[in-house]
């Protein structure tokens, strides 16, 4: 079916949207064709003025028009939005050639370079790590280790208690008692955890602090042997010039008992702030473990002895770096620990 209008209108809305680039182009041509005011449209509504005679044959003209342009266009556009979408995948693709992101990279905190640092040394003379729990019965942490009851540290004052048999350890010594319930001697064990008491922070206390102690019992050892393992330490930890002095001390758990200072690795002895003009940094207690202590874990002390010490691992890192304050290493300030990388 034909007809010179139809297909005048025809030809004309082909030729519009074979043209058309893109979807609001064709969209355009929709328009301006078989739209309300489309060519196509108006002719189809001006039926009814047209001659009877030619009315059919212009009318199914139109319609076939209509049709074939209609599924024209919804071809058209089919394929305009694919085209569309491609390009706009195209371009978010991820763009491999970009440098990544680096993640900041951590650092040991300056506690854990100085426990590793003490227990690397004892590892290398045979000592084995052993480690227990923060939470402690009274017994273990107080009573096996021959703290007398009425003893100041036993006070609700100082010591954190859960119930009057359960309290956080005060010290590390709780895991050599634990060690020796367990097994026979010899023992050489290094001991390393985190250790609480009820003080108020200041620049030099924490009621969270971390200790480091050492034990050694066997037949025959001696206060010698205890001598000459804390001198070899220092030499390790604080340089090969560095010298020890024992003090005479008093600790339940020992007998004898002594303090332990290191020469002044700061100022070799000429007096400075961090050894209060003395030329001795204090570092720690030790002793020959008390017969009563080897009793309560079930050793003979008439078959073995041993020696014991213990230090703060705050003080170490304090006097090592230079920091003056002990507040600033349980803060976790990046600022800080970032300058231990
Ligand atoms: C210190 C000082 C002296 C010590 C004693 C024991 C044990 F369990 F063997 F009896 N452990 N740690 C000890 C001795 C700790 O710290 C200042």
């Amino acid at each position: 079916m034909s007809h010179p209008r139809v297909d005048l209108i025809a030809g004309e809305a082909r030729t519009a949207i074979a043209a058309a680039r893109g979807a609001s182009e064709l969209e355009q041509a929709r328009v301006r064709y078989l739209g309300r005011q489309g060519a196509l449209t108006l002719l189809l509504r001006s039926l009814g003025t047209l001659a009877a005679g030619e009315r059919p044959r212009v009318g199914a003209a139109a319609n076939e028009a209509k049709r074939e342009l209609e599924a024209l266009l919804e071809a058209r556009l089919a394929e305009a939005r694919a085209r569309e979408r491609r390009e706009a995948r195209g371009r978010q693709r991820l763009d491999l050639t970009l440098p990544g992101r680096r993640p900041p990279r951590g650092s040991l905190h300056p506690l854990t370079l100085v426990r590793d640092r003490i227990v690397e040394i004892f590892a290398g003379l045979g000592f084995s790590v052993a480690e227990g729990q923060e939470i402690e019965s009274d017994y273990n942490n107080f009573e096996a280790l021959n703290i007398p009851r009425d003893h100041p540290a036993r006070d609700m004052q100082d010591t954190f208690y859960f119930s009057e048999d359960t309290l956080l350890r005060t010290h590390t010594s709780p895991v050599q008692v634990r060690v020796m319930k367990a097994q026979p001697p010899p023992v050489r064990i290094i001991v390393p955890g985190r250790t609480y008491r009820r003080d108020v922070a200041d620049a030099t206390h924490s009621p969270v602090f971390h200790q480091v102690e050492g034990l050694a019992v066997d037949r025959n050892i001696s206060m010698g042997d205890l001598k000459g393992t804390l001198a070899l330490f220092a030499r390790e930890m604080f340089g090969p010039g560095s010298s020890i002095r024992f003090r005479p001390s008093f600790f339940p758990f020992t007998e004898p008992s002594a303090e332990f200072d290191v020469g002044c690795f700061l100022c070799h002895g000429g007096g400075c702030r961090f050894c209060k003009q003395s030329g001795w940094l204090e570092i720690g207690g030790s002793g020959m473990v008390h017969p009563q202590v080897l009793k309560n874990v079930g050793y003979d002390p008439e078959e073995v002895t041993g020696w014991a010490f213990g230090m703060g691992i705050e003080r170490i890192a304090l006097l090592r770096y230079g920091i003056d304050d002990i507040r600033l290493l349980l803060e976790n300030d990046l600022r800080f620990l970032g300058q231990f990388a």
